[in-house]
């Protein structure tokens, strides 16, 4: 696939404002930056692929043994790891696989197909508002990515309205406030203890009474097994449909990259409950575990779209899977 078509514009977003950076040069800025945030897996993998095959010229069924607790290390998973290895094993008794460039090569042509057996584009109402509701655990960075998301929006030249939804912790308001300075975009909110799907009705009156192009709310973080903060998740969700036909439209499940086959054991059960439609993974800059990308296509069967590569307001990414997988293995 062509690299340029990636990143493609999506139909329903306006033009970019003329003081934005040019597409391709965004294209690139987000490559560089997809390729900074997983340095640490590119070079524990890369090394464990050069280690597997540096005693032999050609790729033999031993060392693809060896290959396999690398894949597992990188937090690739067990069931996407067995996958890969058995298409890796079939490979080399049909035709060899003659160099360590060679079972690379492969292997990026694997990974890219498990990415892309689950992408799908994100969907944009033809009418706005657009509604988006983030959900997860605590501490998985929803807030952060909820601020993060509305200067990403905007600097597409789409208006933003932000919910402070997580009435939960008084903390968590203030913190949305906050982003809403950064990135100039109105916030609604409501007190602490108040009813998150009242907030969640004044954001979408506000919104739709000022043509707004997006929606995003911000929710206080849950268990799947907390069955009242359920029941308050599909009470906001009937607010949101109520107000706008079809909405939400994105419900984000806001994953953190660094809490591995834990995050995604919570996530699977939380993707049933809650009707998720992508991931948002964040803190993927500084981890060596970056390979969970994978394991969340195998085993949740849901597309990252974006990911968090830092703390600050520009450190979210448009999820590419060419982009990363070429970040990955090189
Ligand atoms: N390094 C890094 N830190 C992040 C990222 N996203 C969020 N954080 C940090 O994670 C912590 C929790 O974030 P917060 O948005 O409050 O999580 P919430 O409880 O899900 O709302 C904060 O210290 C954030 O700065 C990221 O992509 N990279
Ligand atoms: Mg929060």
């Amino acid at each position: 696939m062509v690299f340029s078509s990636l990143f493609g514009k999506r139909p329903a977003e306006p033009e970019q404002p003329e003081s934005a950076a040019s597409e391709p040069e965004q294209k690139r800025g987000f490559f560089d930056r997809m390729r900074q945030a997983v340095t640490r897996t590119r070079e524990s993998l890369s090394e464990s692929i050069s280690s597997v095959i540096a005693l032999t010229r050609e790729v033999d069924q031993a060392s693809l043994d060896a290959l396999e607790p690398r894949l597992l290390a990188a937090d690739i998973g067990s069931a996407t790891t067995a996958i890969i290895m058995e298409n890796l094993r079939q490979r080399a008794l049909r035709t060899g696989i003659e160099s360590g460039a060679q079972l690379k090569q492969i292997l990026k042509t694997e990974l890219r197909q498990i990415l892309d057996g689950v992408a799908r584009p994100i969907q944009h109402p033809s009418t706005p508002p657009e509604v988006v509701l983030m959900v997860g655990v605590n501490g998985t960075g929803k807030t952060t990515t909820t601020g993060k998301l509305a200067n990403l929006y905007k600097s597409q030249g789409r208006s933003v309205l932000l919910c402070a939804a997580d009435t939960f912790r008084a903390a968590a308001i203030e913190q949305l406030e906050v982003w809403a300075q950064r990135s100039d975009v109105p916030l609604i909110k409501t007190k602490q203890g108040g009813d998150p799907s009242a907030a969640l009705y004044d954001a979408l009156a506000a919104a739709k009474s000022r043509s707004t192009n997006v929606m995003i709310a911000d929710t206080a973080g849950r268990l799947h097994t907390k069955t009242d903060l359920m029941k308050e998740l599909d009470k906001m969700r009937r607010t949101a449909e109520k107000l706008v036909p079809g909405a939400p439209h994105q419900t984000f499940l806001v994953m953190d990259a660094t809490t591995g086959q834990n995050g995604l054991q919570q996530a699977r059960l939380f993707t049933e409950a809650a009707r998720v439609t992508g991931i948002v993974l964040t803190k993927l800059d500084g981890t060596a575990k970056g390979g969970i990308v994978l394991a969340i296509a195998t085993e949740l069967k849901l597309p990252v779209l974006y990911a968090g590569i830092g703390e600050k307001i520009d450190d979210l990414i448009p999820f590419d899977s060419a982009a990363f997988i070429d970040s990955l293995v090189d």
